[in-house]
């Protein structure tokens, strides 16, 4: 982004529509007095910091330069460069929600000499002015969209720091070998080292343990961030639709007798112990000779590749033991954790109850009379594994950090590949260096302008 800095930038922060109060944000030198152009009331350039002021916001007549006109009667809050989100001078104007006098105030404040502010601005000159770094920039986007607590709790912790810190931490240790090593370079032709190899070579290993603890933290990261994808499965007629809708509480997907109802899969979230889940009701596997619904047999096979957990459901009604058994293997085979659920337990079989009884970890429901719905919910909370998110421990949420988290993983290995082979201390410093850079890149002590547009552009205009 080719921002200029010096522009006083103004937006719209609270969501577009209306509502009982807008907030009309400002940042920039000129914040408070093109606000002071406009608004009648106090002189607001005599103010403290961190004072609110009652008064109108007048349009003014860009031919005399007259402001009689009212907008609309607004409470002014100041706060004084560097006491701000921005660092910068910044003022919040709450008028009315309605988008007309939003519109109005705006017009009136670009006339002025604001402009309009981009994309994630804000965030983005908190972040140039060292408010915080770069992952904490991007928490606060997420801290924004955070839908449940897992999500929120993860973001919060993200934006204060915690993570930030240990990347920082990483890198330091890091960037005392390379210049040991880069020291040895301005030596030149004669034998020396000041980096003790055995000892980069344990630091790199401690740096590695970290890191792929980081990257494997990942997949629940994802995960609390968007939703457990929970795929439910099972043959045509088990009930699979019931149930997705018993979950719901809705009539999201037809539910019918005829074999074969639901042909594309269908998903909704819901809220469990705070954490969200994608339920994702599929098409019941058989084989079939239709081919609209062959093709959406293939794609339950692909969902339930994705999938975090599967709920694998038989119809104790109707069901054959030989087919479930055939059945639980390839489910073995996926690899993917599952849970049987043995359904229409108010018309169940007795060979097929007793049998999904004994299989450890089952449940026993009936979707249609919403029986046990309960256990099955405690289930699902046990085998997604939530431990490592109870335990305080970092989790990476941000697909951009787990991919540098990556690339810094490898280019350590290739450190330690070259310590292996003794290579010379150019080499080993290319790497760390790479490393370093990658490192540097997730909080943004490396930054590039591509990058940060690429970021900040993925933020809401006011934020
Ligand atoms: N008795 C009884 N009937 C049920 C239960 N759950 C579902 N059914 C009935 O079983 C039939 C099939 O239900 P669906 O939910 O459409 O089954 P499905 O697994 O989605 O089927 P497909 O979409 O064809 O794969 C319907 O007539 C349901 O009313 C249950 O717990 N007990
Ligand atoms: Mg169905």
């Amino acid at each position: 982004m080719t921002n200029n800095i010096q522009d006083t930038i103004v937006a719209l922060s609270t969501a577009p529509g209306v509502g009982a109060i807008a907030v009309i944000r400002l940042s920039g030198d000129d914040a408070i007095s093109i606000t002071n152009k406009v608004f009648k009331g106090k002189n607001l350039e005599k103010q403290d910091s961190h004072t609110a002021h009652f008064g109108t916001i007048r349009e003014v007549d860009l031919s005399d330069g007259n402001a009689d006109k009212i907008i609309d009667e607004v409470l002014v809050t100041i706060f004084i460069a560097p006491k701000s989100f921005t660092k910068e001078n910044v003022v919040e104007i709450s008028c009315h929600g309605s988008p007309f006098i939003v519109k109005q105030i705006l017009k009136t404040l670009l006339n002025q000499g604001a402009r309009l502010a981009k994309a994630g601005e804000f965030t983005q000159r908190a972040f140039i002015n060292g408010q915080f770094d770069l992952a904490q920039a991007e928490a606060v986007a997420d801290l924004i969209n955070a839908d449940s607590e897992a999500s929120h709790e993860a973001a919060l912790k993200q934006m204060r720091g915690g993570f930030s810190d240990q990347i920082r931490q990483l890198r330091e240790e890091l960037i005392h070998f390379a210049s040991m090593i880069e020291l040895e370079l301005d030596f030149g032709e004669e034998d020396v080292e000041f980096a003790d190899r055995d000892d980069l070579k344990s630091l790199i290993n401690n740096l590695l343990s970290v890191i792929v603890k980081l990257i494997s933290s990942f997949d629940l990261g994802n995960v609390i961030k968007n939703g457990v994808p929970t795929v439910i499965a099972g043959k045509p007629n088990a009930g699979k639709s019931t149930l997705l809708n018993a979950l719901l509480n809705e009539e999201k997907a037809i539910v019918s007798e005829i074999a074969g109802t639901t042909r594309d899969f269908i998903e909704d979230e819901i809220n469990l112990g705070g954490i969200n889940f994608r339920f994702i009701d599929t098409a019941g596997l058989r084989e079939t000779t239709d081919i609209i619904e062959a093709m959406g047999v293939k794609r339950t096979q692909e969902q339930m590749k994705k999938a975090s957990l599967i709920m694998y459901m038989v119809d104790m009604a109707n069901d054959e033991l030989v087919d479930m058994h055939k059945e639980i293997n390839k489910l073995e085979n996926l690899g993917i954790p599952f849970i049987i659920v043995g359904n229409k337990l108010d018309k169940a079989k007795a060979d097929l109850k007793e049998a999904i009884e004994k299989i450890k970890g089952s449940v026993l429901i009936s979707a249609y009379t919403k029986d046990n719905l309960d256990a099955l919910k405690d289930r699902i909370l046990e085998v997604v594994n939530l431990d490592n998110f109870k335990t305080g421990d970092t989790i990476v949420t941000n697909i951009r950090h787990y991919d540098n988290l990556i690339k810094t993983r490898d280019a350590l290995n290739d450190v330690l590949t070259g310590l292996g082979r003794n290579v010379t201390g150019d080499f080993l410093a290319m790497d760390i260096r790479q490393s370093l850079h990658y490192l540097g890149e997730i909080t943004g002590e490396i930054t590039t302008d591509d990058l940060l547009a690429n970021i900040f552009s993925k933020f809401c205009i006011g934020k």
